[in-house]
């Protein structure tokens, strides 16, 4: 039966232009979306804008534009960044959307009436970047720094609704406790447990009087609601919850749906504990899995759009090209831990990885195939020795390995255990020798298995690469002439398929870069930040 999925990225905030943060969690998103797609996977992908808060509102004051102005010219900025990386995503909300507002103010009614949010007072420390109260054993030393942000917080004071957390605390432990796949990585739960369950969960102010770009509370307007239960709202408000077409809430929040939601290490609180329980608050089913991925960092700092640290994603795609970009950043940082933007890494890795291994296996191979068999791969013929054996083999092992690490959002291994067998195979050259061979009437057979083995390793790994390279598994697909019955993932472990195709012209998918000019070029691209 085919299965359904439905993952989803943060909603970020257009607060300024994103940076290239941003778009490795937005591309490992598309990444795992196209894989399921691939599957044959009944797949949902959305990812969105999060528009309203006290911060956008100063954004939008200091350029002396209304607040809808300002966001609506950065939310098209981002809409065409996501274009420029061929993000798959089926649905972009913003909460600004009347879909989504309507949404928003139904629960809070819903959760009011419910006697779930009622209404009290708010004294605290208040953090005006992170929009976020703190109490006073959460600020730290004389200087009341937010925990999340480090910054100073300023004691404030407002009526306002609070959300009853501590009624379903214990519900929520048990949940984890059922649900030991919930949160990813492992260390992410105990944290919570620690730091926010164990010390018993505060009730959660969800309404704010001291300005007002936000929700209007339906039954006190006054009160605009607050931002996270607004932005969490979006996965479901964006199915068409409580709207009069429905259906793909009916599909896709379902519980024969994996949920996934992909999230950075900042936002892990809001996506494990408020969402799980605004979610029991109205009776609905809570995700598979909130994935915490890794921040991208700059000198040991996270890159982040307040800091200014930040390296802007247009400049390397537009020299590199996408795929060059998309492959760093789903090869370089391990899924699931912090990395690093470095120039030399990015350079070293389109060197040696596309370049050197992936780029120059389809220029030796083609060029081979050219030169012995007049452009036409040869039939496959079993394998003719040990050599052969052991390349489909390894073949067999990278395929299975593929698919049980990106079943396991081991989205880094997966694509590891690709590079391995693009690995195995030049090394195949290297042993079989088919230069020799050439030389050998006798070895005439074994030189066209050879070559229709080669052809078949960059078959199989274009197939399981297309999720990442989307040109450039075209382009090897047509320079090797593969046609479409033959490039999907059903056709995979088929070592058998290809053969008397005639290659078209060869074009290098991944020039060689030129270490210290284009250490040169990032590094001036970094500077004009
Ligand atoms: O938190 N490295 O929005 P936001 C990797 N609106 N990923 C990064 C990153 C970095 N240096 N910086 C940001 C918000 N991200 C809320 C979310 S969801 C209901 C509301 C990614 O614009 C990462 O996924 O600050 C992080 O969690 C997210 O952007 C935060 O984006």
């Amino acid at each position: 039966m085919q299965k359904k999925f439905y993952i989803t990225t943060p909603i970020y905030y257009p607060s300024a232009k994103l940076h290239i943060g941003h778009a490795y969690c937005t591309t490992m998103a598309d990444v795992i979306a196209r894989y399921h797609r691939e599957k044959g996977d009944d797949t949902y992908f959305l990812t969105g804008t999060d528009e309203h808060g006290e911060k956008i509102q100063k954004n939008a004051e200091k350029q002396n534009k209304s607040p809808k102005q300002f966001v609506d010219e950065i939310v098209e900025n981002i809409q065409k960044l996501w274009k420029t990386l061929r993000i798959s995503n089926d649905d972009y909300i913003r909460t600004t959307d009347l879909r989504h507002e309507k949404v928003v103010q139904q629960v809070f009614s819903m959760m009011l009436e419910k006697g779930d949010i009622y209404l009290g007072e708010y004294k605290g420390w208040y953090c005006t970047p992170c929009e976020s109260f703190w109490t006073d054993t959460q600020v730290q030393c004389e200087d009341h720094l937010c925990p999340d942000c480090g910054r100073p917080c300023h004691q404030d004071k407002e009526e306002a609704y609070f959300f009853k957390m501590s009624k379903y605390s214990s519900r929520l432990l048990d949940f984890y406790n059922t649900h030991p796949d919930f949160i990813y990585p492992e260390s992410r739960k105990n944290e919570m447990i620690k730091n926010f369950l164990e010390p018993g969960l505060e009730d959660l102010c969800v309404s704010r009087t001291s300005f007002t770009w936000g929700i209007p509370v339906k039954e006190n307007p006054k009160h605009v609601v607050y931002v996270w239960l607004d932005a969490l709202l979006n996965y479901i408000s964006a199915l068409g919850y409580l709207s009069d077409d429905d259906s793909l809430f009916k599909k896709f929040w379902s519980d024969d749906t994996y949920i996934l939601h992909l999230v950075g290490n900042d936002i892990t609180r809001f996506h494990v504990i408020y969402w799980p329980i605004f979610l029991m608050s109205l009776g609905l089913r809570i995700p598979d899995k909130v994935f915490v991925h890794g921040l991208l960092m700059m000198k040991d700092e996270k890159m982040s759009k307040s800091k200014g640290n930040v390296v802007d994603p247009y400049p390397l795609i537009e020299r590199y090209g996408l795929d060059a970009v998309r492959y760093y950043l789903v090869r370089e940082t391990h899924f699931g831990s912090d990395g690093s933007f470095t120039p030399i890494q990015f350079i070293e890795r389109i060197n040696v990885d596309l370049a050197n291994d992936f780029g120059n296996l389809l220029n030796r191979t083609g060029g081979m195939i050219n030169k012995y068999f007049d452009g036409v791969i040869p039939e496959y013929k079993g394998c003719l020795n040990s050599l052969d054996l052991e390349l489909e083999s390894v073949g067999k092992l990278s395929i299975k390995k593929y698919f049980e690490h990106f079943d396991k959002l081991e989205v880094t291994e997966a694509i590891e255990s690709v590079f391995e067998y693009i690995s195995k195979a030049n090394k195949y050259i290297e042993e079989s020798k088919p230069w020799a061979l050439a030389k050998d009437e006798t070895k005439h057979e074994e030189l066209a298995s050879c070559m229709n083995h080669l052809a078949t390793v960059l078959r199989q790994a274009a197939i399981m690469l297309k999720v990442v390279l989307l040109d450039s598994s075209e382009k090897l697909f047509e320079q090797l002439n593969i046609s479409k019955d033959k490039q999907g993932f059903d056709t995979l472990n088929n070592f058998e398929l290809i053969g008397g195709e005639k290659l078209n012209p060869l074009v290098p998918l991944f020039p060689r870069l030129k270490v210290d000019e284009e250490l040169a070029y990032i590094k001036s691209i970094m500077e004009n930040k």
